[in-house]
């Protein structure tokens, strides 16, 4: 219970950070933008991912205020970025199920001055087992805003072929878990290659997520992938690193 009551505290007392990862262009190889990705940087437990402690601020109620912080911090830098980037951000599904999300992205876009056509929304799987209308009508609702919709992880939950026709993505990301085995496995391959050619065929982009070697960037080049995220290209970085890391040649 101690964790509860420190992040509870959290939110005031700035203890959240964003960092940001770079997503390349194939082609050129160009920063085209970058994912946010949540830390907390505790007084003594140091710098803590999201995944020690984001299902927590799920199950206690607190993820609708810090996805609601992230998402007005993620935009707030974005803007001052160069117009060409764009930058994505994380929603756990329980931002769907209460709280207004619809609401609190219109309410950060105006804050902030971004040009909705540069924020992505990454969704999980997860959100669509929660198959309901209130759930389509936000995402519709979003997309009315003009934000893009990507599909996060893509590859490793249920069913996600059948979703990718109900909802209206922009993108998808494919789980890094393939990437992986790319070289070692020609049957996941396959595999990539076809999920590349269903993004082509349904108008959606496609983001190779893992990308830690130049083999697998060449691979994935050939498959027409339309991004890359990924060690070999750029870590989740804190903002402070921005500024350097656009000036340098990749
Ligand atoms: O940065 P890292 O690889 O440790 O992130 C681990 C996981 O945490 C990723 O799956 C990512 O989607 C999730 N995550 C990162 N930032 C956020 C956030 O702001 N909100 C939510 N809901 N999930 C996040
Ligand atoms: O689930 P999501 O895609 O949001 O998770 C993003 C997470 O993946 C980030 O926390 C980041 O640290 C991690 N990640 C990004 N690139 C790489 C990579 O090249 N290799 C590995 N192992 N993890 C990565
Ligand atoms: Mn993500
Ligand atoms: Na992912």
């Amino acid at each position: 219970r101690a964790l509860e009551m420190d992040l509870r505290a959290a939110l005031a007392n700035d203890e959240l950070k964003l960092f940001f990862q770079p997503l390349i262009g194939s082609r050129e190889h160009e920063i085209t933008g970058f994912e946010a990705l949540l830390r907390w940087q505790h007084p003594r437990r140091g710098l803590v991912p999201p995944n020690d402690f984001i299902e927590c601020a799920e199950q206690w109620g607190l993820i609708g205020k810090i996805g609601e912080w992230v998402l007005n911090e993620a935009c707030r830098q974005a803007a001052s970025w160069p117009t060409s980037l764009t930058v994505a951000v994380n929603l756990s599904p329980n931002q769907f199920a209460s709280g207004d999300l619809v609401g609190q992205v219109a309410h950060a876009l105006e804050l902030s001055g971004l040009d909705p056509a540069r924020l992505e929304l990454e969704i999980t799987e997860g959100l669509l087992l929660q198959d309901t209308a209130r759930t389509m009508d936000q995402l519709a609702a979003l997309k009315v805003l003009g934000v893009k919709i990507a599909m996060d992880d893509f590859g490793t939950g249920y069913s996600s072929l059948a979703y990718l026709w109900r909802f209206p993505f922009d993108k998808i990301k494919l789980d890094r878990s393939f990437v992986a085995e790319m070289s070692d496995n020609s049957a996941i391959t396959d595999i990539v290659r076809t999920i590349t050619l269903l993004g082509q065929t349904l108008k959606l982009q496609v983001t190779a997520e893992g990308v830690e070697t130049a083999d697998q960037a060449r691979m994935l080049g050939e498959m027409h992938c339309d991004h890359f995220q990924g060690f070999l290209f750029g870590r989740p970085m804190p903002v402070g690193d921005i500024p350097n890391f656009l000036i340098s040649d990749l």
